[in-house]
């Protein structure tokens, strides 16, 4: 037999291994081990901010809709928030136990919160003339909370975009996609030297113009400018709750709902705290109790939860919803361990109770109590060997074959989820997941 040279044998080998983690994460290419990092984080703050909050409507969507689209490209004119703090908004997310914060760089309007030399349409042609990007950049820096940038691939401002408006039909003639993402990768290549995004979240993938061409250029560009980024699955053209071969990205984006429970691939839901995106006046909030319903879900379900605020025209953030941050934040002090660097599962989340776990402990979450016995189904081969309330009581239990028990006490601990530790005789974290209505 023909001996096999040692450095073609070595080559093969490489080839071999590039080919086999390509496949292990066929979606995207971002190390696992930083979409692990990413995934223990559970919670990030989105802000959804621009020259629309002067008029109270929803970020690009009201444009050419409740708002005249001259008078929506004018607004930037006389967008002056002076009262814009970075340490105050990323003191804010600190507090509300918010682990990384997303920024709407750009919007399906155009308008650029950063000095960018692409387009005149920016913050420093606004009375404000300051980098509201950077700002937030160098606070989270400072505060050591991830910082993050979305970034939409539609541009209804651009005259390179093929459609002008929501509801244009018909393609601009003098609209040409190859400019247009010309202008956006050096839009992106911007953003990414100058801020170091530890995320970039994309939207927009819907849009006819774009494909999963430009999709896959734009992330092995990114790539190329930082192999660390990572990227939400909005630059694909599938579902935004699904990662497939199909998709382009990193990992999965439910939008205003909370994900299903998914042990495969990385996601995370995000979520208004109040109803619209952008800042509306009396906007109606979410409850303490919705909030942490939330949290605790997407947990469960073993996603994160991006939770967004819209800050007010003149740079503040509302103090009812400040509020409801720290109040989060509170909970969350007291809870953590049950969220941050968990595991989803093994129990599918409902209504009543989500679970997470972490070695060798379950934390069930009690949203509600229904009756004194709380039942789950038993876990085949696992055993608990104590059971009590988090920081809390202990609490008695039943395991046999058909079910698990747990005694409950007159009133749950804390009202809005009261969470129960069940340390078992073993690591749980691999267990395969186990429907409740059993
Ligand atoms: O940035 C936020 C949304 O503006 C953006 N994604 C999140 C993160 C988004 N773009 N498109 N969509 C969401 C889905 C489109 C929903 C719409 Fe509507 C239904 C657009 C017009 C009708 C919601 C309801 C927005 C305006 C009215």
């Amino acid at each position: 037999m023909k001996k096999i040279p040692v450095t073609c044998a070595l080559i093969l080998l490489g080839l071999n291994f590039l080919l086999a983690q390509q496949f292990a994460i066929p979606y995207g290419k971002t190390d696992k081990k930083i979409l692990d990092d990413f995934m223990n984080q559970r919670l990030g703050m989105f802000i959804h901010w621009g020259p629309v909050t002067l008029r109270g409507t929803e970020i690009g969507w009201s444009r050419n809709q409740e708002v005249t689209q001259n008078d929506y490209d004018s607004l930037y004119k006389e967008f002056n928030p002076v009262l814009f703090n970075a340490d105050e908004w990323v003191k804010t997310a600190k507090g509300g136990g918010m682990k990384y914060l997303t920024i709407t760089a750009k919007h399906h309007d155009g308008f650029c919160l950063w000095p960018t030399a692409f387009t005149d349409y920016n913050i420093m042609n606004t009375p404000y003339h300051k980098d509201i990007v950077g700002a937030l950049a160098k606070a989270c820096k400072k505060y050591n909370i991830k910082f993050c940038i979305y970034f939409t691939v539609l541009d209804w401002y651009n005259a390179y975009y093929p459609s002008h408006n929501n509801g244009n039909k018909e393609p601009d003639p003098k609209a040409d996609m190859n400019q247009f993402v010309r202008f956006m990768k050096n839009q992106l290549k911007e953003l990414v030297q100058s801020y170091h995004p530890y995320m970039l979240w994309f939207d927009g993938n819907w849009e006819k113009p774009w494909t999963l061409s430009y999709a896959k250029e734009v992330y092995a560009y990114l790539k190329q400018l930082d192999p660390e980024v990572i990227i939400n699955n909005r630059l694909g053209k599938n579902a935004h709750d699904m990662l497939n071969e199909e998709s382009v990205g990193d990992y999965a984006t439910p939008e205003q709902k909370i994900g299903k429970l998914n042990m495969s691939y990385p996601w995370e839901s995000c979520i208004t705290l109040c109803n619209q995106w952008a800042w509306k006046p009396n906007d109606k909030m979410k409850s303490l109790k919705q909030c942490i319903y939330t949290l605790a879900s997407t947990s469960g379900g073993n996603g994160n939860l991006l939770l967004n605020i819209g800050p007010m025209p003149d740079g503040r953030m509302e103090n009812r919803q400040v509020k409801r941050l720290k109040e989060m934040g509170d909970w969350l002090r007291k809870y953590g361990a049950s969220i941050y660097s968990t595991k989803g599962g093994p129990f599918i989340p409902d209504s009543l109770s989500a679970s997470t776990r972490k070695g060798n402990k379950i934390y069930i979450h009690l949203f509600q109590k229904k009756e004194n016995v709380f039942y789950l189904p038993p876990i085949p081969g696992v055993k608990i060997v104590k059971a009590y309330f988090l920081n809390g009581n202990p609490i008695t239990y039943g395991q046999d074959r058909q079910h698990i028990a747990l005694n409950l006490p007159a009133i749950l601990p804390d009202e809005n989820d009261a969470v129960v530790v069940l340390e078992m005789d073993q690591n749980v974290e691999r267990l395969p997941v186990i429907a409740k209505s059993e």
